[in-house]
């Protein structure tokens, strides 16, 4: 019967790097974890993690579907509307019981939307041993949830406020698990550090191959298409969030989302973009000129920005340890010493040169990476990295219409590469596929002289 064939979710350029058995190791690191967290008299925690549902764009249309993070991490179900439970008793020899709750499609579901994996697939990295309709879920919590358990869930600020305050009043305590599952995820396996490897290095394809298609293109749409296409082409599931694609001036408004502007072959481009691999992402920002000529400010803007992410990534290449404040303080230094040599910038008083180039770029200069772009908001960057920790470094430059340097108005640039620190000390730079030099992109274009 279809709705019994298996659907393998198998990408055949780039199959997934994560063993099945990995799932019940992030398992078994979190219940250790959890455990140290529980309060006095509480006699069993249980975890209540919520998967992301479907949603709608229009009736009968859904948007493209995203697992959240946490739950795929946790037992590999890419699945819409599952819940997943984890039952675990204190003592050191305690085994945790998994629970599965998600819906099997009928046959007329089957019909339009195609089998569901089967549930050897779904125990392969889930390892429950009982799998329930999602109906059963607050009948099943009744039983297993009491006032001597410390619950742990992901449904604080979901759509789901019954789930939430049901738990609440059942629960001795009831906590989020966000943090501890992200002190886990910020520290990569080596299976996950090549699945960033994989993501990045399509990612760095996928915006190299954009960049030889996109001479003067005459809209930003048009290169939205192609980092689709280029993207997909090679295997990308999906780009790994809408793609800042700003011309010109539209440069400056760092979230810039519509692409949909026509360009003129005198901008220059910022294209923010990356693509979505089993589960892992990257996050790269090139700027090029639509004509594939540069003018001198133009240029000239662009190589003080490129020697400030080049100097960034030999200081976190020998840094001690990686600390991502540091790398911050390091930007705004490097960027006053760059935007004064240039001229952008006029003070040379050493607290004024910072502010202004606070001005210019009033972004961070990193943020986490890994399955989600932003990923691991609850861990500080103000701590030592330990190896196997992925970041982007992404110095930015925009200058406002009213700067007091005339020449620089309204250029807006940034350049995103992804790393991590590796274990053999220093860093990793996972997008090495993708030029920076200016005269690189140019031959990328075929412009070059
Ligand atoms: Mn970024």
């Amino acid at each position: 019967m279809l709705r019994n064939q298996q659907r393998k979710i198998i990408n055949s350029l780039w199959p997934s790097r994560i063993p099945n058995e990995e799932y019940g190791l992030r398992r078994e690191k979190l219940v250790k974890l959890l455990k140290k967290e529980v309060k006095t008299g509480e006699k069993q925690m249980v975890i209540v993690m919520k998967g992301a549902k479907r949603s709608y764009i229009a009736p009968d249309v859904p948007h493209a579907f995203r697992q959240k993070s946490h739950f795929r991490y946790l037992n590999g179900i890419t699945t819409p509307d599952c819940y997943y439970v984890i039952q675990c008793g204190l003592q050191e020899s305690s085994k945790p019981t998994n629970l599965l709750f998600a819906n099997r499609r009928t046959d007329y579901e089957t019909l339009w939307e195609g089998p569901l994996p089967s549930e050897t697939e779904w125990e392969k990295t889930a390892n429950f041993s009982e799998l329930s309709p999602t109906n059963r879920l607050i009948q099943t919590l009744e039983k297993v949830v009491d006032k001597g358990t410390a619950v742990f869930s992901n449904t604080a600020a979901s759509d789901d406020d019954f789930l939430e305050n049901f738990l609440k009043t059942k629960a001795n305590s009831l906590s989020s698990v966000d943090h501890f599952i992200e002190r886990l995820l910020v520290i990569k396996s080596d299976n996950e550090m090549d699945s960033m490897r994989d993501v990045c290095n399509l990612g760095a394809q996928t915006m190299s191959s954009m960049i030889s298609g996109a001479k003067n293109v005459h809209n930003e749409n048009a290169i939205c298409g192609l980092l689709e296409f280029e993207g997909r082409r090679r295997g990308s599931e999906m780009q790994a969030y809408p793609p800042v694609i700003a011309g010109g001036v539209r440069a400056n408004t760092i979230h810039y989302l519509d692409a949909n502007a026509d360009l003129s072959p005198t901008e220059t481009v910022l294209v923010d973009a990356g693509c979505d691999l089993n589960g892992y992402v990257s996050d790269i920002t090139r700027c090029f000129p639509i004509s594939g000529h540069w003018s001198d400010a133009q240029l000239s803007l662009y190589e003080a920005l490129l020697y400030v992410h080049e100097q960034l990534l030999t200081y976190a290449h020998n840094m001690e340890k990686v600390r991502l404040s540091a790398l911050f303080r390091r930007m705004n230094e490097l960027l006053a010493a760059s935007f004064s040599e240039l001229g952008l910038i006029k003070s040379t008083d050493p607290k004024e040169m910072i502010h202004l180039a606070e001005k210019l770029c009033p972004h961070h200069v990193s943020h986490y990476l890994g399955m989600d772009v932003h990923d691991c908001a609850t861990v500080s960057r103000d701590v030592d990295l330990p190896a196997n920790v992925s970041f982007t470094i992404e110095p930015g430059c925009y200058v406002p219409m009213d700067w007091p340097v005339k020449e620089f108005r309204g250029i807006g640039y940034r350049i995103e590469d992804d790393v991590a620190t590796s274990s053999s000390g220093g860093i990793e730079l996972l997008t090495a596929a993708v030029p920076r030099d200016p005269l690189e992109i140019q031959r990328l274009m075929g412009t070059a002289e």
